[in-house]
Formats: structure tokens, sequence, C-alpha cells
């Protein structure tokens, strides 16, 4: 498996992504809405279809061919995984939260639009992805569905990414007058799991669940979305400390100034880089039950470890 191959599927996902995401996400009201407020409707596109990697759509349709589920199933969950992600990034942007300006190299979903909009288009979004993984396309058995709705449900909330967003804020110091809850390289890295690593885990086990694939094909998924979780994001930190904003499309040097709870910040660079690549041979090796059909998982995980924005 060579990077062009990976680099390729990584970008036929995000194409057909963003073809899915511009016809869900259509002016025209659909069955069972009244109407579409066009600002509204506009937000909602300029959050999800300005770019982004599209690495978690990338996710589920790789972990769906694993067991060559239909791609049209593997799409529909990733845009509904999309969904969630962009969603995120315009809520954690707002002033209430990150307070930033630039995403993906443009405006703000605040900036672009007002305050109000980005938080409605925010919800919209998160409401949106479920309606997706409620639709027949995303598979035809309602348990499968059902499924997938509790899954992507379990990793966005409470006890998944927002619960994350709640225990960063906390020891950034933003409750408690200002008091910073310091947290230990275990507390960093469930706080990591939650907040980034949840999402990621939720693309990597979903083609498990369209496939219905077995308890231990399942694990091993879970796993590598485990693995790679860790690794998006002590890359992530990395970034913040190394990157530039040009690159990054964001502004970069941001966590250090907020006294964010990194892996990079308790481990140092040099140990953080180690931690990185032993991460890649970790992912590799939770892949060993699939066989050649996983290298494009591989070069992911590679790809995760090495990326420059
Ligand atoms: C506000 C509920 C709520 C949650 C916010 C995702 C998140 C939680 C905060 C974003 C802060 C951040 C920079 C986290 C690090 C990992 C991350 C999600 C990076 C952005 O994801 P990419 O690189 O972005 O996949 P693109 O633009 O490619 O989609």
């Amino acid at each position: 498996m060579t990077t062009e191959t990976f680099q390729s599927q990584l970008t036929s996902v995000a194409t057909d992504t963003e073809s899915l995401l511009t016809r869900l996400l259509g002016d025209a009201a659909v069955s069972g809405e009244l109407a579409r407020p066009k600002r509204l409707a506009e937000a909602m596109r300029y959050a999800t279809l300005n770019g982004g990697k599209r690495f978690r759509p990338f996710l589920v349709a790789a972990s769906s061919a694993l067991f060559d589920v239909p791609r049209e199933r593997a799409l529909m969950v990733g845009a509904a995984l999309e969904c969630v992600h962009c969603y995120s990034l315009v809520h954690d942007d707002l002033p209430a939260m990150d307070d930033d300006d630039l995403r993906r190299g443009l405006p703000t979903a605040h900036k672009k639009f007002d305050e109000a909009t980005a938080i409605l288009a925010g919800d919209g979004l998160l409401t949106f992805a479920f309606d997706i993984l409620a639709r027949p396309q995303a598979h035809p058995d309602p348990a499968v569905r059902i499924e997938l709705v509790l899954a992507l449900a379990r990793n966005s909330g409470l006890g998944g990414m927002v619960g994350g967003q709640m225990l960063d804020l906390a020891a950034e110091g933003r409750f408690d007058n200002g008091k910073r809850q310091s947290l230990d390289e275990q507390g960093v890295a469930t706080l990591q799991a939650m907040k980034t690593g949840a999402l990621l885990r939720f693309g990597c086990v979903a083609g498990g669940i369209l496939a219905q694939a077995s308890a231990d094909q399942r694990a091993a998924l879970d796993r590598y979305g485990d693995i790679v979780g860790k690794a998006f994001q002590i890359a992530d930190d990395l970034l913040d400390v190394e990157g530039d904003s040009a690159t990054l499309g964001k502004a970069a040097g941001k966590d250090a100034e907020a006294g964010k709870a990194t892996l990079v910040a308790v481990l140092g660079i040099d140990k953080a880089k180690a931690r990185l690549k032993s991460l890649v041979s970790e992912a590799e090796a939770a892949l060993k039950p699939f066989g050649a059909k996983a290298a494009v998982l591989a070069e992911a995980a590679r790809f995760v470890a090495e990326r420059k924005a």
C-alpha cells in the first residue's frame, strides 16, 4: 500500500462525502420538515462544505471496505459522523469556548454569520447526523440503524466528545474561579480519548456495525480506533507547538497560551514523538486479524502520525 493509494482513497471519500452532504443539506424542506430557513441551511453548508480532510468519513469507508459493505451505506454513516465533527468545530470556535477567528483557512462560522446563527447551525448539524443515520439508505435493517445511532450518541455526548470538552475546559481553569485542574498523564489520556478519540473510534467501529461483524472483529476495530485517536491528538498537539497558522488554517500556539492539558505538555516534545511512533506499530498490530485488506488503514495510521495540517 503506497501513500498515493491512501491519499487517493481519502480524496475520493472526501469528494463523495461532499456531494452527499451538498445534496442532503439543500434549501428544500424534506418530508416531515416544515421549512428550511435559508440562512441556517447556508450556515450549515458553510460549516460542513468548506475544506476539511474528511478523515472520519474515510475511516468509516475503509473499515466498511474490510467487509465489503456497500459504499453508499458507508458514505451515509460517514456523512452523519462528519456532521457531528463539524458541529463540534463550530461550537468549539465560539467566543464562549476557544474564541477562534479562523477555521480551515476561512472565517469561523460565527465570524462569517453571527453567534446565534453559528450556535443554531451546530445544533442543526448534530440533529441532522441522527436524521441521516435513521434513513434506510444508511442500512436497510432498522436494528442496525439503531445500533449506529446508539454508538454515535455514546461517542458524541456526555461520556464521549462533549464530556471530554467539559474536562478540557475544567483543566483550563474555566470553572472554580480560574483554578486549573492539573491532570496527570492518565487524566490527559482520558480527556483526549473522549474529546478527540471518541469520534475517530466511532468511524473505525462503524464498518463492523454496518457489516454485523463478529465480536472479535469489532474488538480489533475498537482497539485500532483507540490507537488512531491517541495518535491523532498527539499529532494535533505537536502541530500546535511546531506548526504554523498558514499551513494549519487555524491559529497555532493556542494550547500553551491557554495552559491546555496535552500529552506534549506532560511528556515533552521528544517523548511525545516517540509515543507517536510506537502508536503506529500498535495500530498495525491491531489490524493483523484483517490481513492485507487492512493495508489502507495501516497507512492511515501513518498519515495521522505524520500529518502537517
Ligand atoms: C464544542 C461539544 C464541543 C466539542 C469540541 C472537537 C472538539 C471538541 C474541539 C476541537 C478542538 C481540537 C482542535 C481538537 C483536536 C482534534 C481535532 C478535532 C482537530 C480537528 O479535526 P481535523 O484535523 O479537522 O480532522 P478537519 O478540518 O480536517 O475536519
